[in-house]
């Protein structure tokens, strides 16, 4: 397939380009499910004009958006705790009271593989319909052997059922369930590390992940799971700084971390930890919306270290339900002031790079042909409208949906 007359933002850095690598009236040749050939039309190679034409008419053509952070794998719903949180309620005071992500740990235990895929597909079509080819699915809300391996079963099974690559994290240290109440290393190595083997074993999974939080697990509770995770050769990433400073992040850079995520608390020697070992800063703004978080991540000092940016949702049903790209990427710049342009490399090339991804994330010859035209003529119009779905066409692998 041929994509002509498209204004591209190929989101590589290419002298006399600006950030957004962007080509006004471009030509994309698509060979197989790779990209073969992308440039001015003017120069397009005799060898693509033979092949079938979608113009463009001058529409904006992106690479398809990624997802690098989500928990689309759950049962049941906390619309009733967020009803609550506005009557005054804390967050603290709900978890206590049983609520909080224990409670959605009770509704995933009690729910079957093919349930929780049934639950999750709806939420991933609204991902889809947001530009998504790529979203990363956590575990998390099993907290026992078996559960967790059942999520990362559900999750895999997302990409047999819509046209979207799926990249599964395990997230076992999430919360520690109540019969390990104030146990938490005990946890770790009684369920966390033994699902990590088990869903290992089985294929499942393409990186390992933790929330360091006081109400959670510390970077002491954390360093024999991600040692397991390197002795398995598996990459970590880490919810870090997100309520709290526990030096998370400089925790996972040491351990080369792919990503952190959140880091509303994030100290200037945690930027400078992420910065020396080139880990991605997640961004993940509808989390810091629905808790009514006041202190925003240090974007500035990110910036001005050079640090990768992603941003995500966060998609889960309680401190994020979100589930739209775009709108994360507006939420990104008006909440924390990320440019347009820093907001489409974090849901493409940065995001690619948070999931250890270098086959996609940008438009380049031999790259993956996923790609999104949008109702747009400039990148910085899908940052900018609030909500809005102004998807026209999504590509994955070469195939235009229907
Ligand atoms: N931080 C979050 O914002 C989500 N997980 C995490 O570690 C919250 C998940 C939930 O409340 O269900
Ligand atoms: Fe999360």
């Amino acid at each position: 397939m041929l994509l002509t007359h498209a204004t591209l933002a190929t989101m590589t850095a290419q002298a006399g380009l600006d950030g957004y690598g962007l080509i006004p009236d471009a030509a994309v040749a698509l060979e197989g499910d790779r990209i073969a050939w992308a440039g001015p039309m003017a120069d397009l190679p005799d060898a693509w004009r033979a092949l079938p034409e979608l113009d463009c008419g001058g529409r904006l053509v992106t690479p398809g958006l990624i997802d690098c952070h989500t928990h689309a794998v759950f049962a049941g719903h906390r619309a009733v705790e967020f009803e609550l949180r506005l009557k005054g309620a804390s967050y603290e005071e709900i978890a206590r009271a049983g609520g909080g992500i224990l409670s959605t740990v009770t509704a995933t235990r009690a729910s079957s593989e093919d349930d929780l895929l049934a639950r999750a597909l709806p939420r991933i079509d609204q991902l889809i319909a947001s530009g998504a080819t790529t979203i990363e699915v956590k575990s998390g809300y099993g907290l026992s052997i078996a559960d967790e391996v059942k999520m990362l079963r559900a999750a895999r099974r997302i990409a047999t059922a819509r046209p979207v690559t799926v990249r599964t994290t395990h997230l076992a240290a999430h919360a520690v369930p109540p019969d390990y109440k104030g146990r938490a290393m005990a946890y770790i190595i009684d369920v966390a590390i033994p699902s990590l083997r088990a869903a290992q074993a089985e294929g499942l999974v393409d990186a390992v992940d933790a929330f360091c939080e006081t109400i959670a697990f510390s970077t002491a509770d954390l360093a024999p799971l991600f040692a397991q995770a390197r002795a398995l050769d598996l990459p970590v990433k880490l919810h870090a700084e997100q309520l709290t400073d526990q030096q998370g992040a400089a925790f996972a850079a040491r351990h080369g971390a792919l990503s952190v995520d959140h880091l509303e608390y994030l100290s200037p020697d945690g930027v400078a930890a992420l910065a020396a070992a080139g880990t991605v800063a997640v961004i993940l703004p509808g989390a810091f919306y629905t808790l009514r978080e006041t202190q925003a991540p240090p974007i500035a000092a990110l910036r001005a270290a050079g640090v990768p940016m992603a941003v995500a949702t966060d998609l889960n049903p309680g401190s994020s339900p979100l589930a739209s790209l775009t709108l994360a990427m507006n939420m990104a710049c008006t909440l924390f002031r990320m440019t347009p342009e820093e907001a489409l490399l974090g849901t493409t090339a940065h995001a690619a790079r948070a999931l250890g991804l270098t086959d996609r994330g940008r438009i380049a010859p031999g790259l993956r042909a996923d790609l999104c035209l949008w109702d747009a003529d400039h990148p910085a119009e899908l940052s900018y409208r609030i909500g809005a779905t102004a998807l026209h066409t999504r590509i994955f692998g070469g195939r235009p949906d229907v």
